[in-house]
């Protein structure tokens, strides 16, 4: 391709936006057990393509981060880059595309979605364990309709690490006050003992959504590749904005939400709707 050209993704942008029908069955599953695996959800054509823009975005932004052995336990889980959507176009059509929106959107039963932040996130070969742990902690909002769609950018087996759930865990009370690190592994491990846990490898093209309040976990990739996933958060399209109950959501109502006000719905430039079954009010010119 010649420099400074756009690649050309006409076939991939439909494939983003194209419908995927959600059954009752699998929006009950989600809503007993708070996670859902999808199988074939998107084609190896597409992930290998936006693999690839994703990847140099990651390998870009990662330069200088310390060798792995000197990190934490969660600094050693992965190389996590945040909001890629905002500094690639190509990267954006991925995380824009409405067809995981939509699943989004009908397994929480909301009209709609926003975004709230996307992540990549790539456990190196070599890479430890991701502790395990709620992200609800970390997002400073009024209700638990927020889902995070993991998308992995490979065949992820369990030898890789992929995300493991625990089933139902999403109604547990205990842990939630927990940020994600050693303590936080140790505690819920024994804490979530008797729940079942869903830890089978994925395939390319399978894509996962959890429940805010949903503990997950990963093993370690003790493989010589990295684990490329994507990840986006998507929430309510309604969703206000909630008092921060710890540090973690302080510095996350001024990152991923900035200017919103409490008690406001959290629709700051960074949080569009990507997907509404509510048609775009009309605009009559002139009428305000
Ligand atoms: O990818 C992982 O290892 C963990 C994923 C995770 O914590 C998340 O997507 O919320």
């Amino acid at each position: 391709m010649p420099i400074g050209s756009t690649p050309d993704t006409s076939e991939f942008r439909e494939e983003l936006d194209a419908p995927f029908i959600v059954t009752d069955q699998q929006i009950a599953f989600y809503a007993e057990n708070g996670y859902i695996k999808l199988k074939n959800l998107l084609s190896p054509a597409l992930l290998g393509h936006y693999r690839g823009a994703i990847s140099a975005r990651v390998a870009e932004l990662s330069v200088g981060v310390l060798p792995i052995e000197q990190r934490t336990i969660y600094g050693k889980a992965f190389l996590q880059i945040m909001n890629l959507w905002t500094i690639s176009q190509e990267v954006k059509e991925f995380v824009f595309g409405k067809r995981l929106a939509r699943i989004a959107a009908e397994l929480m039963g909301a009209t709609g979605v926003r975004i709230y932040h996307d992540q990549a996130l790539y456990k190196e070969a070599g890479g430890g364990i991701t502790p395990w742990h709620a992200d609800q902690y970390y997002w400073p909002v009024s209700s638990d309709k927020m889902t995070t769609a993991w998308v992995p950018l490979q065949a992820t087996p369990p030898e890789m690490g992929p995300v493991a759930f625990c089933e139902k865990s999403h109604r547990f009370q205990i842990g939630r006050d927990l940020e994600i690190g050693g303590e936080s592994e140790l505690t819920l491990k024994e804490a979530l003992k008797t729940f079942r846990m869903e830890d089978s490898g994925f395939e390319l093209g399978d894509v996962s959504f959890h429940a805010g309040w949903t503990f997950h976990r990963a093993g370690p990739n003790a493989t010589d590749r990295p684990r490329a996933v994507m990840t986006i958060i998507y929430m309510d399209e309604n969703m206000t904005l909630a008092a921060p109950k710890n540090k973690n959501q302080v510095i996350d109502t001024e990152r991923w939400c900035p200017g919103v006000r409490i008690g406001e719905i959290v629709a700051s430039p960074l949080n569009p709707v990507l997907y509404s079954r509510n048609p775009e009010p009309l605009s009559i010119p002139g009428v305000a």
